[in-house]
């Protein structure tokens, strides 16, 4: 009796604790472990009072899951809306009662066909979200003329429950104003990330194409939540085996689990590629056996991704081979690839960022010299990807001359997701204000208002052809980004690509809303935290216009000292300039003249001393030490301030982040205190080695109150990282 009845007790105690165990794990948002994987499609239950206002407003579901991209999105509906309010609703062929949901398009819906909406102008990809009334009920209909449209809108209508707004009266009508919203991964087919500090690729090459990673589909999923249309799979510094066939089965593996998310699928080309895996001589643009070798290549691609998207090709930039090895053009080249990918529909994407095997005198006027003289030569289905600086993602540019200075060729954005030069994973530095800043920027070429979106989305010069790419932060990480808010880079970047003229701050709250809490005196403080952030990176590492003083080769850290090396141009001193009269670049007309790059109205601005903006001051201008600033201060007491300030930031955004300690899960919250603490470091590191190696040349005493570096100049050149990630 006793025996069985201790078997029994043991067995009652091992059911309660299964009971307990399932009980648990049912109540998800408890157990789950908030370890980033979610991104922003968390989906965790809303307050209750929150989620019983909407559970009557989406009560019954009517669409159609028949094809794959509908299928996807119903999915996703169902399980937003199930993870949100704790039930999904019921499916139902008609609106028979108040608070039904219709999803589809007028062919896919009779209801939305019976509705007579106005989707003209919407395209593809665009949608509405409207309230009406269906037969008497209360309904809200998402309708699009095309699947994808309808996916995009499914995942708007989800944003707006996750962020807390009103169903009641929608009235929303969205179509990108970009075409081609693309993702490049610079990730090799060893899964070593070039830049890339989240792990390794999240491609898997050696599974591939028979093993499908869950986390692709994952993926799809977030860019498709964001609008994001396209992923070049690899990295511009391009292994021609990508190529082959081998690869190319891998890839198309890839385009099956991204196409029903309306995502296509691009490959980088190597220039040399013919002479590599086709066994030619050359790889002369306008050699027929080249041309007709690169025409083969095409149609093998498109047998294995009908929908293949084009190529993206750096060429005669850093080493890589290109159309100047034979004395052609960046047209011929690029023109040669058009030709080969035009048949099938695809485009070609040909990188601004070169420079010549000659140093220049300024490696900032490379570009536009280079490009300038071959508007209106490129095929139609040539995009040029200019990067939003002239230099190379600095933590702050003024916009690229380019943009606006090619009216004949479509020039798409580059802007960098991984942050190569802003403080890797562990800094938080939210990009959204950069971008912003970019797009915002008036080129002034035809008129006042001639801003650089305006460019990008080509109705400054009325392109055919418009784009934006971002090199992505993407990796193999369970958070993916290397942070949890390294995500808002990739969430803002997908944001305003759909959309150019939005703001960086509403984009941070939404994320925030979405990512860490629906609750104001959450979300304020850390929209506000974001928003500094970006600032605070460019105050600690490169104020007043300074740029590329990072570490040799790897980029992490301070390097002002850098010099030597194989070209000047790769060097810190050749950009900051500073000696014992002053500091700065002088591409004013009395220096490289690069200012006469701009538009006449923007040169005079930045080439005046007296009215350039400070942020752009030492961008463009010597200056002496003694320089007044608009602070009243001198320019060597400005600088040191300025540093002192972005390491005052990061402090503030520790404490920030310290008072909202149970209000996010504990796991996420640790991780991104343990990041700040590392930010706050180095962020000190930077300002210290900054400030002892300019005394060198200032000779000037600190200003009142301002610490001294914490070690020797000596000792910050001595530091050595020879395994720093991305390199
Ligand atoms: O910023 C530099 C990077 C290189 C990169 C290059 C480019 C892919 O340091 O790693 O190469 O830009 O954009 O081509």
């Amino acid at each position: 009796m006793r025996r069985a009845g201790r078997r029994l007790g043991l067995a009652a105690v091992a059911m309660v604790a299964m009971v307990a165990m399932v009980a648990a794990l049912s109540a998800a948002p408890a157990v789950h472990a908030e370890d980033g994987y979610d991104l922003w499609l968390r989906y965790v239950a809303l307050a209750p009072e929150q989620a019983a206002v909407y559970r009557p407003q989406v009560a019954q579901l009517v669409m159609a899951g028949d094809t794959p991209t509908r299928s996807v999105a119903r999915a996703e509906l169902l399980r937003g809306l199930a993870g949100l309010l704790g039930s999904a609703p019921a499916a139902s062929d008609a609106a028979s009662a108040d608070g039904v949901v219709i999803v589809g398009t007028p062919a896919s819906s009779p209801l939305i066909a019976a509705m007579r909406l106005k989707l003209q102008g919407l395209g593809r990809e665009g949608y509405l979200i409207r309230s009406v009334d269906v037969d008497g009920h209360r309904a809200t209909v998402i309708a699009a003329n095309e699947d994808v449209g309808a996916l995009y809108g499914t995942f708007h209508f989800l944003r707006l429950i996750q962020t807390g707004q009103p169903l009641a009266a929608l009235d929303l009508r969205q179509a990108p104003h970009v075409q081609l919203r693309v993702l490049n991964h610079w990730d090799n087919l060893d899964r070593h990330v070039e830049r890339g500090y989240a792990g390794e690729s999240i491609w898997d090459w050696h599974k591939l194409p028979d093993y499908l990673d869950p986390r692709y589909t994952d993926y799809a999923r977030a860019n498709a939540s964001i609008g994001i249309n396209g992923t070049v799979l690899n990295n511009v510094n391009a292994n021609a085996l990508s190529l082959t066939p081998m690869y190319l089965e891998k890839a198309a593996a890839l385009a099956g689990v991204f196409r029903p998310y309306g995502i296509r699928v691009y490959l980088s080309a190597r220039f040399s590629a013919p002479i590599e895996i086709g066994g030619l001589k050359t790889a002369d643009p306008l050699d027929p056996q080249v041309q007709r070798w690169w025409r083969d290549k095409a149609d093998e691609i498109y047998r294995y991704i009908p929908d293949f998207g084009g190529f993206l090709v750096k060429a005669n930039s850093e080493g890589q081979p290109g159309p100047q090895d034979y004395g052609r053009t960046h047209a011929d080249g690029a023109n040669m690839l058009a030709d080969a990918v035009k048949p099938h529909g695809g485009v070609v994407m040909w990188r601004a960022f070169v420079y010549s095997h000659e140093e220049p005198d300024d490696r900032a006027k490379q570009a536009y010299s280079e490009f300038v003289p071959l508007d209106g030569r490129f095929r139609d289905n040539v995009i040029v990807q200019v990067k939003n600086g002239a230099i190379d993602f600095q933590p702050r540019e003024p916009f690229h001359p380019l943009f606006g200075a090619m009216p004949k060729t479509p020039l798409m954005m580059e802007f960098q997701i991984t942050k190569e030069y802003l403080g890797f994973a562990t800094h938080l530095a939210y990009l959204g204000p950069m971008y912003q800043e970019t797009l915002d920027a008036d080129t002034q070429r035809r008129g006042k208002g001639s801003t650089v979106a305006k460019v990008v989305d080509g109705s400054l010069h009325g392109y055919k052809l418009t784009g934006m790419a971002g090199v992505a932060n993407i990796g193999s990480d369970r958070n993916w980004s290397g942070s949890q808010f390294d995500q808002a880079n990739w969430y803002v970047f997908g944001r305003m690509a759909w959309d150019p003229t939005l703001n960086a701050k509403p984009i941070a709250e939404e994320w925030a809303r979405m990512t860490f809490s629906n609750d104001d005196d959450v979300v304020k403080p850390i929209a506000e935290m974001m928003m500094g952030s970006r600032e605070a990176v460019v105050d600690y590492m490169t104020p007043l216009g300074l740029h590329h003083l990072m570490g040799n080769g790897h980029h992490y850290g301070p390097g002002p000292w850098v010099s030597g090396g194989p070209r000047a141009d790769w060097t810190s001193v050749y950009y900051h300039r500073a000696n014992q009269d002053g500091i700065g670049f002088d591409r004013s007309a009395s220096g490289s003249n690069a200012v006469a790059q701009y538009a006449p109205p923007v040169a005079r601005e930045f080439g005046d001393l007296k009215r350039v903006p400070e942020k752009y001051l030492l961008w463009f201008h010597h200056v002496p030490w003694d320089y007044r600033m608009q602070s009243g201060r001198p320019l060597w007491d400005e600088l040191v301030y300025r540093y002192s300030h972005g390491v005052d930031t990061v402090r503030q955004m520790g404490q920030t982040w310290q008072r909202l300690d149970g209000r996010i899960d504990p796991e996420r919250h640790a991780q991104v205190a343990t990041f700040l603490s590392i930010q706050e470091k180095e962020a000190q590191w930077w300002r210290d080695a900054s400030i002892a190696y300019f005394q060198t040349f200032s000779q000037r005493p600190l200003p009142q109150g301002q610490a001294p570096p914490a070690h020797s100049l000596e000792y910050y050149e001595a530091l050595s990282f020879p395994f720093a990630p991305g390199h």
